[in-house]
């Protein structure tokens, strides 16, 4: 059994048996670790490291020799790649290939694109002409301060990472709290800091909860100057209000309901393909996931059925089996929920085109979060998985005769986060793109990634965006010079 600490000032801090709760491995069951829960008194104390490490050896580093560290620290997860690809498949139950192809190497590219972008970004400046002078403009961008970093369960090392990096970037200091759930990644990444030399207090990570426990003491901390948070919706609620307390800046990747539409004229074989992964990468715990599926008529059919064929294949199991395509909800908590929507929708009406169930699992999984992946029709307009972000392995499929119509649809929630257009004509990719309220549209695609690029949500799916020099936004404040000449 691991045992996991917190990590504050450069050091794991005495690792209290009496202070823990376990990890369940959602594979089959099986108690996998004990996790240190930080009480009040270490998450001020690791606040107050980050908070000092701003005056330290940090600040002095020049721009150049941050970017090194950064560097430095990518390289460190890209050697000790196979422990990383270990330990986030066993707090997330998902296939080694999904943690070797995508999630792991995100990890380091997000410190390397980071180390690049703030060596070579140029601020702004402009000079001043009047009849009492004239005077010259430039910006300076400094770090904001301590930056307390709350992360969620589903992709964990990809989506920590994705704020650490320009966090450092930038010159702050960092307070992360991972997922209860997925301690393991952000407890690890402390061992490469400290090898790649990273000062001690600059990377700090404290383990527990959110509503009083770790997440709450860290988002009221005063010392806490800017928060960047991932998760659902009604916990960003609480935690706006938490940083409404000392005016502190906040940076929200929230919950969403994405469509994809998938046009008469689309390659079959690709959309089907893309919609599989939007809907079931990851057990369809993806935030930019995709749960409501509109397919103009003349296609519907072949696309239910191949879909559907499509979905037939997965291969469950271990995820340390090279063949295993699909793992398990993260939790039996998780699971009771999404079940509770496969229940709904047919009592609400709708047809089950596939699973719909747990699958049978042979004795030695039986204990873990196993669903099946599930597709549906037929759900009246007002269905709950219609409207609600459900976070598992499904999607509703509908008919749609006529592009207004489907972009009302498209557009019937309170969210605003992705959605997928499936079309071979150009004109109509950009009516959809344009159409829709989102803060991301994939044409021909899903989830395909350019860290120069604006990333998050529109209504109620997030508040700013991150990515390419919107990172940078909000991780420094800019400060205005002005020169009387
Ligand atoms: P969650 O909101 O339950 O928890 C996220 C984190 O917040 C955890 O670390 C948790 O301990 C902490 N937390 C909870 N309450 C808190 C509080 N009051 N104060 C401080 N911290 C608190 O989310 P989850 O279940 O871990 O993740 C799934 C959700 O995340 C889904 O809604 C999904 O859509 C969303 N998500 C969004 C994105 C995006 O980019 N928009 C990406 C991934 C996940
Ligand atoms: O790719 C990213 O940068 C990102 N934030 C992905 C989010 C995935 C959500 O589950």
């Amino acid at each position: 059994m691991d045992t996991l600490s917190n990590f504050i000032g450069g050091r794991y801090v005495p690792f209290d048996p009496d202070a823990t709760y376990p990890i369940v491995s959602p594979v089959d069951g099986a108690f996998t670790a004990r996790v240190h829960e930080a009480d009040e008194a270490l998450v001020d104390e690791a606040v107050m490291a980050a908070h000092r490490a701003l005056t330290g050896p940090w600040r002095d580093l020049t721009q150049p020799q941050r970017s090194d560290l950064l560097n430095a620290v990518a390289a460190g997860i890209s050697e000790r790649f196979d422990d990383f690809v270990e330990a986030e498949m066993a707090d997330t139950g998902q296939p080694r290939h999904v943690m070797e192809k995508a999630f792991v190497p995100r990890g380091a590219a997000n410190f390397e694109f980071f180390a690049d972008l703030v060596k070579n970004l140029p601020t702004e400046t402009f000079e001043l002409r009047t009849s009492h002078g004239d005077a010259l403009n430039y910006a300076l961008r400094r770090p904001k301060g301590v930056i307390g970093v709350i992360c969620p369960w589903n992709a964990p090392f990809l989506l920590m990472t994705w704020k650490v990096a320009p966090a450092l970037a930038c010159g702050n200091t960092v307070v992360v709290k991972p997922s209860e759930q997925t301690p393991r990644t952000a407890t690890l990444l402390g061992e490469v800091m400290r090898a790649a030399g990273v000062p001690d207090g600059v990377y700090n990570v404290i383990h527990g909860f959110g509503p009083g426990s770790a997440g709450a003491f860290l988002t009221s901390h005063p010392r806490v100057d800017a928060i960047t948070f991932t998760g659902e919706t009604t916990t960003g609620t609480a935690i706006m209000k938490a940083a409404a307390e000392g005016v502190r800046d906040v940076s929200f990747e929230l919950g969403g309901k994405n469509s994809a539409v998938v046009c008469a004229d689309a390659d079959l074989d690709k959309a089907v393909e893309g919609v599989f992964r939007s809907a079931f990468l990851n057990t369809g715990q993806v935030c930019l996931g995709t749960e409501k599926v509109f397919v103009e008529r003349p296609i519907f059919e072949a696309f239910r059925d191949k879909l559907a064929a499509r979905v037939q294949q997965v291969r469950y199991g271990r995820p340390t089996e090279r063949d295993t395509t699909y793992g398990p909800l993260i939790s039996q908590e998780h699971r009771d929920k999404v079940l509770s929507y496969y229940a709904q929708a047919v009592a609400q009406g709708a047809t089950v085109v596939t699973g719909g169930g747990v699958p049978d699992m042979p004795a030695d999984l039986a204990g873990g979060s196993w669903i099946q992946p599930t597709i549906w029709t037929g759900a009246p307009p007002d269905a709950a998985i219609l409207h609600e972000e459900i976070f598992g392995p499904c999607c509703h499929l509908a008919p749609f005769d006529d592009d207004d119509a489907v972009v009302r649809l498209v557009n019937a929630t309170p969210y605003g986060l992705a959605a997928s257009v499936w079309t071979q004509s150009l004109s109509r990719a950009h009516r959809f793109a344009a159409a829709i309220d989102v803060g991301v549209v994939w044409i021909n695609s899903w989830f395909l990634r350019d860290l120069r690029t604006a990333f998050g949500g529109a209504k109620q799916s997030g508040i700013g965006r991150e990515g390419g020099v919107h990172s940078l936004e909000f991780y420094t404040e800019t400060k205005n010079v002005c020169v009387q000449l």
